[in-house]
């Protein structure tokens, strides 16, 4: 397969001005009828260049028109899934007709079935799997869609837009029309049919419009999407509130489906939704998925205006919408909720995930300069870095002018094909900052490592930092270029108060400095006493930093910093210090050994009533296994478990006291709510428990046993549940059965009980993993269950790590077999295996060999990517 690139992006030959689509829906025959109002982009002067429409090797041509003339098979050409014809007028309506087979669509992409129903993925080329088209974000149409199909087995039909009419066809089947005004690009088309049950709404916009609001599910469903539709609500209001944009259609519709390969699907007024991200009850869903569900809601509702009234010019300006729109749905969560402890999750999930993607042979800049296959680059970097890159936008413009340059984007490009440099002109050009260097954070992969020293002159009073930038080479970028980055940085005093400074004519405790150039110092003045500095505030930018912090000033921070963030990282730095000569001793087969400095300020913690609960609880988890294993040079999977595992019990004995006191004080009373201040309680209470389970305290275990029976609400049941198998409770195994007998009605629960019985370690976990993919709840068509059993796994060090490389070899096996079902689900199974490089030597040599097994098959074009890059 060969790679596409962004310097050959040319405008399209052809325009579509109008599409025309019936669906005559058959579970293994649907007959797809388009027509198809062409026209040579004038845009390309006089151009005789044939016409060349996108198709798969899965549809089936019954024959193709050109103004109603039936071609006959000599005036056309399929090579390589391409319909080509060669002569054509200046403007004709093309009509194709094409068979397809959804009942037998394992891929998930274009026209396929979930359960009983017929649903539609087509970002980013699916489309091309249900007729032949221009599928490039760039060609943009005005889409009328008819849906006809048996009435008593499809009710329920949807497309985009608004429903036109609806009547009886000469066989007596039902047809629908649907119209949308809104010319868009083929990846937002989508379809619906299925016998749904729906929840109405209304929503009134600010111009005092009133939205008809519908989510549909399968019938057992429909009690729990309440919660989505107040956070539908939420979302609307917030766009208008935050960035002036009101919805613009009469209705706007979410369907919930079992078999989905990503969270959900911004097609225009008819979102689709991965049902584990829009489902939601207290018995059955944890704080966490609640947050999801909200999120994962804003977002695909913001990409109304970030990314279908404005949309990408080609694949590679993904993270223009991407981006764009992750930012807006974290500012927005973090609205609703709190900023702090939102802004310590994203960033967390960041450094973790995200800086290992940019450290691995996958690496790519935000905007990628190439690609072999574009579903792969559905990728933190793009969404999670992308976001990044906005909200340093934010930080460079402030909010007022940020604001103004979104506006003017959203004026001046509404209803255009665009790219990442037209969102970044538009900022510039309304708030007249020089936004020039900056954007080299789109064209250059890898995280910059920012380390920074810092001298006071007691005399003078002057205190200097000195910030160095080096970005390490990534694949195909030898070479990086020194970027422009915001450094948000406070001033301390050694007594824990926020200390001033003049700095640029400005007398303040914290500054934006603008770091451009390979080494810069920065000069404070009249700072009367020496700082200690509480860098990168907030996460100004996402980049590894180092500065040689103490124990005791970290200790400060910890208590001190006014930036809630920061507090959170000072914790974070001090457990990684003590972490890291922990995973020494492992390493070196010494016996651990630590006089942990976290105690003391963990206490502190614990003693504190006046702290935020959701805070304390992210200060008390412990840098997670993943996040470890990014910052280490080599990784040792069981001396980093081994060192977490001592370094918990180690605190969890010391302070048993305490996280038994804190679990009983902060047990929330009353009926469930998702709500910041319950959810704050529960996350704190849980995690005491976490470590008094660890405790030699054996009141711990009767706790955990009793809050798993007692719960009223999934978070706390499913809290013990893990607890008691990550404790090894002497009641885990009955506990897990116990579990699983309640909820198996629950396909939603019974994956949170396939990954934690996946994540258990024993002796035999891959026979017991194996056994699960037999268990009668697995499934393999369901891309949810597979991610549940193989990441579940992933975290299982003794199974998946084994030395004698059968987890590797497991997982390999699954590859291979979804390779062909499932490109997609497949090639992000890969994940794991493309960080051999910097396994142990004795591990890393099993996955490069599990590696090469895989690609020695016939791959898909997702599968050969990720691992021949890994390979290379
Ligand atoms: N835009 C979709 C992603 C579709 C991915 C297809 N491979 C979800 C989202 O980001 O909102
Ligand atoms: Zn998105």
């Amino acid at each position: 397969p060969s790679a596409i690139l962004l310097k050959d992006y040319k405008v399209p030959p052809f325009l579509i001005d109008k599409t025309e689509l019936t669906f005559d829906l058959d579970e293994t025959n649907t007959v797809v009828t388009s027509h198809l109002h062409m026209r040579r982009n004038p845009a390309c002067g006089k151009s005789t260049q044939p016409l060349v429409l996108d198709g798969g090797e899965d549809i089936k041509l019954i024959g193709v028109a050109m103004d109603g003339y039936t071609l006959p098979s000599e005036e056309y050409r399929l090579v390589d899934d391409k319909l080509i014809i060669t002569a054509t007028a200046d403007e004709f309506v093309l009509t194709c007709e094409t068979l397809i087979d959804p009942q037998n669509n394992t891929r998930l992409e274009g026209l396929y079935r979930s359960s009983s129903m017929f649903c539609t993925q087509c970002e980013a080329e699916g489309f091309r799997h249900i007729t032949y088209y221009l599928d490039r974000p760039d060609v943009m149409s005005v889409f009328t869609t008819t849906i006809i199909a048996d009435e008593t087995r499809y009710p329920v039909m949807l497309s985009n837009g608004n429903e036109t009419e609806r009547g009886k066809t000469d066989e007596g089947k039902t047809f629908v029309v649907w119209h949308d005004p809104f010319p868009k690009p083929a990846y937002l088309f989508a379809l619906v049919a299925g016998d749904l049950a729906v929840k109405n709404d209304v929503f009134t916009t600010q111009s005092k419009r009133d939205i008809k609001l519908q989510i549909f599910t399968e019938r057992h469903n429909i009690d729990k999407v309440n919660y989505a539709m107040e956070a539908l609500k939420r979302s609307m209001r917030w766009d208008e509130e935050t960035y002036g944009r009101e919805y613009d259609l009469d209705i706007f519709m979410i369907v919930a489906v079992d078999d989905f390969n990503m969270g959900a699907m911004e097609n225009k007024g008819l979102n689709i939704f991965n049902s584990s991200c829009l489902l939601a009850s207290p018995e059955t869903t944890t704080d966490d998925a609640f947050l999801r569900v909200e999120s994962v809601v804003a977002h695909e509702y913001f990409h109304n205006w970030s990314g279908n009234r404005v949309t990408c010019r080609d694949w590679f300006q993904l993270s223009l919408k991407e981006g764009f729109t992750v930012f807006r749905d974290q500012s927005f969560s973090s609205d609703m909720h709190s900023e702090t402890v939102k802004r310590v999750e994203d960033v967390s999930f960041l450094k973790t995930a995200q800086f290992a993607e940019d450290a691995g042979p996958m690496a790519h800049p935000v905007r990628p300069s190439s690609y072999i296959e574009i579903s792969n680059f559905y990728t933190l970097t793009v969404y999670e870095k992308g976001a990044e890159i906005v909200r340093m936008i934010h930080t460079l413009l402030g909010e007022e002018a940020f604001r103004k340059g979104s506006d003017l984007y959203f004026e001046r490009h509404d209803g255009q094909a665009v790219t990442c440099d037209d969102f970044v002109a538009a900022m510039q050009d309304a708030s007249g900052v020089d936004l020039t260097l900056f954007k080299r954070w789109y064209s250059q992969a890898g995280t910059p490592v920012v380390t920074v020293t810092d001298e006071y002159d007691e005399q003078t009073k002057t205190y200097r930092l000195t910030v160095k930038q080096h970005t390490p080479a990534t694949p195909a970028q030898p070479t990086k270029l020194s970027l422009h980055i915001p450094i948000r940085v406070g001033l301390i005093s050694e007594q824990g108060d926020a200390l001033t400074a003049d700095f640029h004519n400005e007398r303040s405790d914290d500054f934006v400095l603008h770091l451009k150039d390979n080494e810069q110092t920065f000069e404070f003045t009249s700072v009367h006493s020496k700082p200690i500095p509480s860098l990168l505030r907030s996460f100004s930018a996402p980049v590894k930093l180092h500065y040689e912090y103490t124990t005791e000033q970290l200790l400060l921070l910890l208590s001190c910093d006014s930036d809630g963030f920061n507090r959170w990282s000072a914790a974070q730095q001090l457990a990684v210090n003590e972490l890291s000569q922990l995973i020494q001793q492992a390493e070196n087969g010494d016996a651990f050994s630590i006089d942990s400095n976290l105690v003391a300020g963990f206490k502190a913690l614990l003693e504190d009533e006046t702290l935020d609960p959701a805070m304390v609880a992210l200060i008390l988890k412990l840098p997670s296994q993943a996040y470890l294993s990014e910052l280490a040079e080599v990784i040792d999977p069981q001396a980093i478990k081994g060192a977490r595992h001592f370094l918990k019990v180690t605190i969890a004995n010391a302070l048993a006291a305490q996280f038994a006191d804190v679990y009983k004080k902060h047990v929330v009373m009353g009926k469930y709510q998702a709500n910041a201040q319950d959810i704050a309680h529960r996350s704190l209470k849980n995690t005491a428990l976490s470590y008094w389970a660890e405790s030699a305290d054996q009141r711990a275990q009767t706790a955990v046993a009793e809050q798993f029976k007692q719960a009223d609400n999934m978070t706390d049941q499913f809290a013990a549940l893990s607890i008691a198998v990550k404790t090894n409770h002497k009641s885990a195994q009955n506990m897990l059965t116990a579990f699983y007998e309640q909820w198996k009605a629950e396909p939603l629960v019974v994956n949170k009980w396939l990954m934690l019985s996946a994540s258990q370690e024993s002796d035999d976990a891959l026979g017991a993993v194996k056994a699960l993919m037999e268990h009668p709840s697995f499934d393999l068509k369901n891309p949810n269950k597979v991610r549940s059993v193989l990441g579940g796994f992933g975290q299982n060090t003794s199974g998946f790590h084994h030395k004698d490389g059968s987890g590797y070899q497991f997982l390999a096996d699954q590859i291979i077999v979804l390779n062909k079902r499932n490109p997609q689900l497949a090639s992000r199974l890969c994940t794991p295996l493309t960080r051999w490089k910097k396994l142990k030597p004795e591990l890393s040599v099993q996955m490069k060999q599990q590696l090469e097994r895989i690609l020695a098959e016939d791959l898909s074009k997702d599968v050969y990517e990720v691992v021949s890059k890994s390979l290379a």
